[in-house]
């Protein structure tokens, strides 16, 4: 059986959805960032970037970052049609993973853990705001592609899940999200599928207490 190398809340989430989704089998391993168990020698021989998340295939080999983990999970289980196969789609899926992972989820980082963006503590105040806006300003990106659509592509999609962290990571932040209308009725759609609500509720998520 695999094991989801996870945090709650973390964006480990996107792949513990994907998982749930797939219908494949597997098992959490919650690595604990209090003791920074991601730092640990053991763990950094699974993710030698020490971050979550990590899947670690039922052979023993490792995947490490989301991107890759919900491409291999979404082809190993072609039934549940997490990517889609023509070429335009599947690269809009992909981008919009990358830009996720490489600009969103950077912008958040910002604000999260400042310093390790900028040594200088004084500093620490302005790049958060500044995160928060840019990260918010990716919201409100999001939300304008989910204007009149179900989901980010013509189907579900890998890209849905992912998207729903950095909803609950922007209520996490007490960011306006509220007021992205069609990211919130997005994220109720996704409360809705039964995979999402295990994977949230096993996690204990905001997006299930608010
Ligand atoms: N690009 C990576 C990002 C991984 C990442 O930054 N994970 C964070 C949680 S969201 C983490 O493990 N943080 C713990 C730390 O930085 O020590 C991915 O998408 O998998």
């Amino acid at each position: 059986m695999m094991t989801l190398c996870y945090f709650p809340g973390a964006c480990s989430l996107a792949s513990h959805i994907v998982l749930e989704e797939s219908g494949a089998k597997f098992e959490l391993r919650k690595i604990d960032f209090a003791t920074s168990e991601q730092r640990s020698d053991s763990y950094l021989k699974i993710n030698p970037n020490g971050r979550v998340p990590a899947l670690i295939l039922d052979d023993g080999r490792a995947l490490f970052e989301n991107i890759g983990m919900m491409t291999y999970v979404a082809r190993t289980n072609p039934g549940a049609n997490l990517i889609p196969r023509e070429p335009f789609a599947e690269a809009r899926c992909h981008s919009l993973m990358s830009f996720f992972a490489s600009s969103v989820h950077v912008a958040w980082a910002h604000n999260a853990r400042p310093e390790r963006y900028a040594s200088d503590t004084a500093a620490h105040p302005n790049l958060r705001e500044v995160a928060r806006q840019s990260f918010l300003n990716y919201l409100q990106m999001i939300d304008g592609w989910l204007a009149g659509r179900e989901w980010l592509l013509d189907q579900y999609s890998v890209c849905d899940p992912y998207a729903l962290v950095l909803y609950s990571w922007g209520v996490r932040g007490e960011l306006p999200v509220k007021d992205l209308n069609n990211f919130t009725a997005h994220k109720d759609r996704m409360l809705k599928r039964p995979a999402a609500r295990r994977a949230l509720e096993r996690e204990d998520n905001v997006l299930i207490k608010s």
